[in-house]
């Protein structure tokens, strides 16, 4: 049977609240088709277009990334990513039991890094100007440092978190640069050096570049 070549298109903010800096979760799903080779399209979307329902169809809870591949769409960043691994060479082992482990750490950032990272952006966002701001931000830190230590803890001085590069790392790196400017990173110096090593990685250049260049857009520049 004939495969069939199509470039997918994936969604993305028209202007990202992050500014350009490659927070927003479009940029794991182009970090991850720039890693496989896969070219993509996107298309931009308002924050009114994307809770219209000609976008929810897309995405149902009317947020970015949403994947478009002829007849199949998907949402959810991770689902998106396995999908990608699952189709192209060189995001997960070919070896069972090191592909599980690697799917494994794909949800170990989703589910248990992510949530008390989420938690402390939108508390820093929306309550700063709170009364009880000041009393709750160390309980809050201290949520993230809990998984942050047993991490790094974890991590050691290995390259990766489980042999090769795989989507395990490219999710891990895209959840802890939620924390960039937070200054809670700085004590975990091999976390530190873990991100820079992906951040180096070209695909990850790529896919910055590309996102970058969408927000420099919205400046005219
Ligand atoms: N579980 C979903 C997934 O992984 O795909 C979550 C998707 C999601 O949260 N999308 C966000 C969104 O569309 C954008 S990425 N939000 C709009 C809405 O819900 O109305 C989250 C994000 C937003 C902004 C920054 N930032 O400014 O730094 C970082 C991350």
């Amino acid at each position: 049977m004939k495969q069939s070549v199509s470039t997918p298109t994936i969604t993305a903010f028209k202007t990202s609240p992050d500014r350009g800096r490659g927070l927003a979760r479009d940029m794991r799903v182009r970090w991850a088709l720039e890693e496989v080779g896969q070219p993509y399209n996107v298309q931009l979307v308002t924050f009114e277009e994307m809770k219209q329902p000609v976008y929810r169809a897309l995405q149902p809870f009317g947020q970015i990334p949403a994947y478009k591949e002829d007849n199949l769409v998907l949402f959810e960043s991770g689902a998106i990513i396995l999908y990608i691994a699952e189709k192209h060479a060189g995001l997960l082992p070919s070896e069972p039991k090191a592909r599980a482990r690697a799917i494994m750490w794909m949800f170990s950032a989703l589910n248990t890094v992510e949530p008390p990272i989420v938690e402390r952006s939108g508390f820093v966002l929306l309550e700063r100007n709170k009364p009880w701001f000041s009393e709750r931000l160390p309980i809050v830190d201290e949520r993230v440092h809990v998984r942050l230590k047993e991490l790094s803890a974890y991590l050691g001085d290995a390259e990766w978190l489980d042999g090769d590069f795989s989507a395990g790392d490219l999710l891990m790196v895209t959840v802890l640069r939620r924390l960039d400017g937070s200054g809670l990173l700085e004590h975990y110096t091999n976390i530190c050096a873990y991100i820079a090593r992906a951040e180096a990685r070209p695909a990850y250049q790529r896919a910055f570049a590309a996102q970058l260049a969408v927000f420099k857009d919205t400046l005219g520049e």
